[in-house]
């Protein structure tokens, strides 16, 4: 793993980009509003088709590995700490004591990884679809760094809104659910609709869910917002600039009752783009896409 705070261009880096249209292996992910994100990468690491989806792994020239999923890049070996430390340490500072974690989604192991980071965890759930994800991703990827086989951490295979309304229908409760999903489409569009907020509303006091590109998909961030909002009675949006997304990209926290973020609590682990300096900053939203939200 790449475990460098910040990516150091190697010397011939600027070079590299000047030839870039000289090479010919690169990946490139066009988002349907016309915009795209690119790496030049090496080789092929594994590619195979699950019951639900296509999963591949490569190596990049520059950036350790990449991991996609259907064609779209899920994450990028030496910038995934700025998207799962974002997805997670608000919500985990919100919770005054976070015991019981829930994360629908994220196979890879990188938002388990965050959540462990606090000390009060005592217990995480992941409920990831795919169990191939999980797979491909310990064998080839390793960004969990050893979190899936900690002894805090249960994993279910299933769908995540079925379970989420199982959890509602039983009562069981959770401290904070983390929702790291793949976009609003196939089998995850569920886990963007209202029927899932209500019901995560009724298993844990917090959510926060990554909800895509900020300024390219202001509606659909917008509807994300309603939703949670309707289910909880505080939301909030924030960014961070994920290298490998659109950016930036955008998430929603929503909670119940009153309840302040424990900054300091930041200052006691160790992240490398979120701290107790700027996790502020990030709710700092850019009048042009405040304008598009509801108030
Ligand atoms: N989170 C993936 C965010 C969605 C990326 N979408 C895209 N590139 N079109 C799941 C993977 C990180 N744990």
């Amino acid at each position: 793993m790449i475990t460098s705070s910040l990516f150091t261009p190697p010397s011939n880096f600027y070079l590299n980009i000047a030839f870039v249209v000289a090479m010919s292996d690169r990946i490139v992910e066009w988002y349907d509003f016309g915009y795209c994100v690119g790496f030049e990468v090496c080789e092929r690491i594994m590619r195979l088709k699950s019951k639900y989806q296509e999963i591949e792994i490569y190596s990049t020239k520059n950036f350790g590995k990449i991991l996609l999923i259907d064609k779209k890049i899920q994450l990028v070996e030496a910038f995934e700490p700025m998207y799962h430390e974002a997805l997670v340490h608000p919500a985990m500072i919100l919770h005054p004591t976070p015991r019981n974690v829930l994360i629908i989604g994220g196979g890879d192991g990188g938002a388990v990884r965050e959540v462990l980071k606090h000390s009060s965890v005592e217990s995480c759930l992941l409920v990831e679809i795919d169990n191939e994800v999980i797979g491909a991703c310990k064998k080839h990827l390793g960004i969990d760094s050893g979190a899936l086989d900690d002894p805090r951490v249960r994993i279910v295979c299933t769908d995540g809104f079925s379970y989420i309304k199982g959890c509602a229908d039983e009562n069981k409760k959770y401290d904070v659910i983390i929702v790291d999903s793949t976009d609003p489409i196939g089998h995850a569009a569920s886990l963007f609709s209202p029927e899932f907020y209500a019901a995560c509303a009724r298993v844990a006091p917090i959510i926060a869910t990554q909800s895509g590109p900020a300024l390219f998909n202001a509606k659909s961030l917008a509807t994300v917002v309603t939703s949670v909002n309707n289910a909880y009675e505080n939301t909030r949006v924030y960014i961070a600039c994920v290298i490998g997304y659109a950016p930036p990209w955008s998430f929603v926290l929503g909670w119940r009752g009153n309840m302040n973020f424990d900054v300091d609590r930041l200052s006691k682990i160790r992240t490398h783009y979120v701290d107790s300096e700027n996790v502020e900053c990030m709710f700092k939203i850019p009048p042009a896409l405040r304008k598009e939200l509801p108030r």
